[in-house]
């Protein structure tokens, strides 16, 4: 009896320490997940299109961006999707002629950017004609 006592001491004390450290990482301790990442970042002056179909402006959330003339302002298409910037009338489409040499920006697929430069005060509208109606934004020039 007291041989058989102590295999069984023995036999709880090596089970013991299996379940504390011997069983590495099948102890019911999972790693923690990793973080998410950060929000995209938009940077000043600049239309963000988001993978919502959103043209946002400068991480406000907002639609519109307020510039004084001077000012050259970047669309860059942060999404998987491929989007437009197209002006609603031709005062716009004026307006930004003098950028890149285009107004309409029709190129845009994923990761592409434009530029353009607003010398003329105005407020100027455009949309992306592949998701309407939401996708629309406004470049006010003072
Ligand atoms: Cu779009």
């Amino acid at each position: 009896m007291r041989r058989i006592s102590g295999l069984l001491g023995a036999l709880v004390l090596s089970l013991s320490v299996m379940s504390c450290g011997g069983g590495g990482g099948d102890g019911g301790v999972t790693p923690p997940p990793p973080p998410p990442p950060p929000p995209a970042t938009c940077a000043a002056n600049t239309f963000c299109m988001g993978s919502s179909s959103f043209f946002t402006a400068a991480g406000t959330g907002s639609h519109s961006l307020t510039v004084t003339a001077g000012t050259t302002v970047t669309w860059t298409n942060t999404s998987n999707d491929t989007h437009n910037a197209l002006w609603d009338n031709a005062a716009g489409r004026a307006a930004a002629l003098a950028g890149d040499g285009s107004g309409d920006m029709t190129d845009f697929p994923a990761g592409a950017t434009h530029t353009r430069l607003f010398n003329t005060p105005g407020t100027y509208t455009f949309h992306c004609s592949f998701h309407p109606p939401g996708m629309v934004g406004t470049v006010i020039v003072n």
